[in-house]
Order: structure tokens, then sequence, then C-alpha cells
């Protein structure tokens, strides 16, 4: 399947005992659940229509200048669907910069199931948030909102009110929350990527010097938040 291919370089993982996971049972199956691992949604690129061949570039430019500077960690950048666009422009660009693909690969899949349905184990999940850290909207915030369940949104609260476009704020998953249990996912950190899309908040106007310079920034902002959880 795709999401074999897509995943093929950090190797498979034998699926064993998947219904243990409802109870937390979470034990290590390979050496590779102790590389501190963020699985990131392609910021900015649906419900915001940031153009993806602008986006690609940036992502590879972000993911290079940062798998550089962790050392020991791993980038994922997940999407739902197999025929996404934005997967393989960053797939054929990352292939192009020789970014090590034991380092950085590409998920098809819901970021929100990287465990128990694909046994890929992330502990850091990015989510593509809206300004007011809501539950609300559609895409990706609303998955991650809801298997988190209500005590992401209290955990949120307590760090931020809300969210400037390019900045990120990291919040720790209590150990109670179904993402944490089920998933093994310890923080949340939350991305608010630049607007191109008229009916929400802080519309660019296809100003795309602005719109990539915030991209740059948001991408910067949530490796430094993930760096500072790894560390
Ligand atoms: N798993 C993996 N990827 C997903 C999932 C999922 N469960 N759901 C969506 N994607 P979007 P944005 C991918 O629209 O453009 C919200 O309403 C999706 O295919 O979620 O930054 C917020 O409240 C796409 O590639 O985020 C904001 O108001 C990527 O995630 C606004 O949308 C981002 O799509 C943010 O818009």
């Amino acid at each position: 399947t795709d999401k074999e291919n897509d995943s093929s370089s950090i190797g498979r993982e034998e699926v064993k005992g998947g219904e243990d996971l409802a109870f937390c049972s979470l034990e290590s199956t390979s050496s590779f659940d102790n590389v501190p691992t963020l699985a990131f949604p392609p910021i900015s690129t649906a419900d915001f229509q940031f153009d993806l061949e602008k986006a690609s570039d940036i992502i590879v430019e972000k993911v290079l200048e940062f798998v550089t500077k962790l050392g020991n960690a791993r980038f994922v950048l997940v999407d739902l669907s197999s025929g996404s666009k934005i997967l393989s422009l960053v797939r054929a660009k990352a292939g192009e910069k020789n970014i090590d693909s034991g380092k950085f690969l590409t998920f098809v899949g819901d970021i929100t199931r990287l465990y128990s349905g694909g046994r890929l184990r992330c502990n850091v999940v990015a989510n593509a948030a809206n300004w007011r850290l809501k539950p609300e909207g559609g895409g990706v915030n609303a998955a991650i909102f809801s298997a988190a369940g209500p005590s992401l949104e209290t955990a949120t609260m307590e760090r931020a009110g809300s969210l400037a476009p390019g900045k990120a704020v990291v919040v720790p998953l209590p150990s109670t929350s179904p993402l944490f249990c089920r998933e093994g996912v310890t923080h949340v950190i939350h991305v608010l990527g630049p607007n191109m899309n008229p009916k929400r908040p802080n519309f660019l106007n296809k100003d795309y010097k602005k719109g990539c310079e915030v991209l740059r920034e948001a991408y910067s902002a949530l490796f430094e938040g993930f760096a500072s959880i790894v560390k």
C-alpha cells in the first residue's frame, strides 16, 4: 500500500496485541521507538489555501535546517490521502536535497492514529491551529482536538489564550488523554500558519512575500518547540 511505501525507510513493525492499546499498553517494539519524533501536517495548505509549490519549498528548507540542528530526532510529514500533492512535491524535493531518509519521511494516514493505525511512534504531534486555539473548524485541528479529548483544550488554555500567525505553542498532553495513552503522544504543538483564504481571519490577499515569511516563521517556531522538548 502507499502507507507501507511511504514509511519504508523507517522499517515496519509487526502488528501485535492491537487490543492492548485500548488499555494504554505501549511497550517498546523496536529501537526506533526511542527516537524523538515529530509528526506534522502541511501547515496552511488546505483550509488556508497556501500555494503548494511554495509550501513544499519551505517545508524542505526548514526540515533540512532542523534535521542538522537536532541530530537525534525524526520529522514525519503526514497527510490523509495517498494522492496528496504536497506529499509528492516534498518527497521529490527532499530527494533532490539528499535529506537523510531515516530522519525525514512522509506518511499517509490520520495524524491522530499514527501508532494504532500505522505502527509509527511519534511522541510529538503538530496541529495546524486557528488563532483562537479552539477545537472549532475542520481539518487537522478538529481531528486532533477530538482525538485528544477535552483535556487538550484545558491544557492549551493554561499555556496560551490565542496565537499570532507564524507562532507556535507547546502543550504537554495530560496522560489521561486518549492521544497520550493510545498513541504515545506526550506533546501537541499548535502552530498558526499564514492564511490565504478570504473567508478566514488575517487573510493575506495573495501577498506571498508576507505569506512565505510567515510560513517560514511558523515552521521555525514549530521545530524550535520540538527541539525544546527533545533537549
Ligand atoms: N491527519 C493528517 N493530515 C490531515 C488530517 C488528519 N486527520 N486532517 C487534515 N489533514 P487544514 P490549514 C491535512 O485545513 O490549511 C482549521 O479549520 C490536510 O489534508 O487542517 O492550516 C483550523 O481551525 C492538509 O494537507 O489546515 C484553521 O482555521 C493539512 O492537514 C484552519 O483550518 C492542513 O489542512 C487551518 O488551515
